[in-house]
């Protein structure tokens, strides 16, 4: 896939029975096919009305073709878009009859991301940017929309390009200095290099903060609904969704499965999912019901302990701090747990929203202390509050942000007076920057190339 210069084809648009469905062609050079495909020159880049024939010299489709030239085009190479009526037996006979007369240049079938790696291999665009394409395809709330776009226009790149100039500087600073090291300590203090890579690790810093935003925003927070049978996880659900998702009934043992339902709390995508409760049974089906809870809180973002303070039955204190120590063991690293009260309506006298020990109190029933509990869980995942120029981030650049992050602070170390090492110093500079330039898609090695375009959808 990542040598091939043959022209590539494929359905640009979502499958299934559409106004108009977009059948995407990109390769070296197009004029000729395009010239087979409608016996016509077609004028670049303007809306070409024409009509595709099969072999027989009968119409399948009237269309619209737009030539793009090279380089001047999404690609960076010929780019043919046929806008056909949007039918899937049509597109179908469409792309057939391509293939057929594409034939003699090689025409295939594009693999999953193939367009967006020759727009990247083609310098049309980074593999932030790349990255970004499939983001604002698959974003799952407006403010994720927003943040897709922001990185499309360049503006996480732009950030780690302009951190990536200002290590440059510093390392051309002191690798000019690195042939004369009596002078190491001195220019140290001259070029105020200390203070130059302080302000390179606050910005990184700032960075890292927007970017973990940015993954918030990509793909949303895994919120398990944990707890004994019977204490309205169900209930909870139901409530956050606002509708009917998951079958409630006073009968401890309701829920057998996970039950998953996304919603979006102020503009973040969270994906909720409520568990079997959790208690020693010897029923079979349940049984293998809990063991999918303790799966779900091994991959949660956040868990939400629920308890019910109203009944008898569960609210021996020991059996809650038994089954907390457990949940507490299950959790990834990291995640937070969050005790919450339900049924506080059952409750004789009047609660504040939250107890000494900052649990919250609730009720799925009516609805109180919903909103406190949205809020909270914001504040527990991370969530800053503002969307305000945030772009959306992956995994993969917070572990490159990371990395570049711990190489900073090597590099402090070797700066730092009685351990002054510029070779070192500049070393840690370069790998620090190493993988900076992996976000963007400089000195990134093929194979991860390979595996990153191979993520997205075909027809990208
Ligand atoms: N009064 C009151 N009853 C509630 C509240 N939340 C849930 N219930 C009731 O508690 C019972 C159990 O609710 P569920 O939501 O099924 O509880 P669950 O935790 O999902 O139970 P399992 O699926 O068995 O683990 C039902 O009868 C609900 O109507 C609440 O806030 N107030
Ligand atoms: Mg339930």
């Amino acid at each position: 896939m990542m040598t091939r210069k043959l022209p590539i084809i494929a359905l640009a648009t979502a499958p299934g029975k559409a106004g108009i469905g977009v059948i995407r062609i990109s390769g070296p050079q197009l004029l000729p096919m395009a010239k087979a495909l409608f016996n016509k020159a077609l004028t670049p880049r303007q809306a070409n009305l024409l009509t595709l024939r099969d072999a027989q010299g009968e119409s399948i489709d009237q269309l619209l073709a737009i030539y793009f030239a090279a380089p001047a085009s999404f690609t960076g190479e010929d780019v043919l878009e046929l806008q056909c009526h949007g039918g899937p037996q049509l597109l179908e006979l469409v792309m057939k009859r391509c293939l057929e007369l594409g034939k003699d240049q090689g025409l295939v079938i594009a693999e999953p991301g193939e367009f967006s790696l020759r727009a990247y291999l083609n310098n049309k665009i980074d593999l932030a940017q790349a990255e970004a394409i499939a983001d604002l395809i698959d974003a799952q709330s407006a403010a994720a929309v927003r943040g897709a776009a922001r990185s499309l226009q360049g503006a996480f790149s732009n950030d780690i390009n302009s951190l990536i100039e200002e290590i440059t500087q510093l390392r051309i600073l002191v690798e000019s200095t690195l042939d004369f090291p009596e002078e190491e300590i001195e220019f140290l203090e001259n070029a105020q290099a200390r203070e130059r890579l302080s302000a390179v690790m606050r910005k990184l810093s700032a960075l890292r903060e927007g970017a973990k935003q940015g993954k918030i925003l990509r793909d949303g927070i895994q919120l398990v609904l944990a707890g004994a049978p019977n204490v309205g996880k169900s209930s909870l659900l139901n409530r956050l969704a606002g509708e009917e998702v998951a079958i409630v009934t006073p009968i401890a043992g309701t829920t057998r499965d996970r039950v998953k339902e996304s919603i979006t709390i102020s503009g973040v995508p969270m994906h909720i999912i409520d568990t079997a409760g959790l208690r020693a049974t010897s029923d079979l089906v349940e049984a293998k019901g809990i063991e999918r809870s303790w799966e779900a809180i091994g991959a949660a973002d956040l868990v939400i302990f629920l308890q019910d303070p109203s009944s008898s039955e569960t609210t021996a204190a020991t059996e809650i701090l038994e089954l907390k120590s457990q949940i507490l063991k299950a959790l990834p690293p990291k995640c937070p747990v969050l005790e919450v009260n339900n049924k506080s309506d059952l409750l004789g006298n009047p609660i504040s929203a939250q107890d000494e020990n900052q649990t919250l109190f609730i009720s799925a029933k009516t609805g109180q202390g919903i909103e406190a509990l949205k809020q909270k869980i914001l504040e527990l995942v991370g969530w800053g509050g503002s969307q305000d120029g945030v772009i959306v981030a992956r995994r993969r650049h917070l572990d490159c942000l990371d990395r570049a992050a711990k190489h900073l602070d090597q590099s402090q170390q070797f700066a730092a007076n009685g351990n002054i090492s510029l070779e070192l110093f500049a070393e840690e500079l370069r790998l620090a920057q190493d993988q900076l330039g992996q976000i963007t898609g400089k000195l990134l090695p093929d194979d991860l190339l390979g595996k990153i375009f191979s993520q997205f959808c075909i027809g990208k």
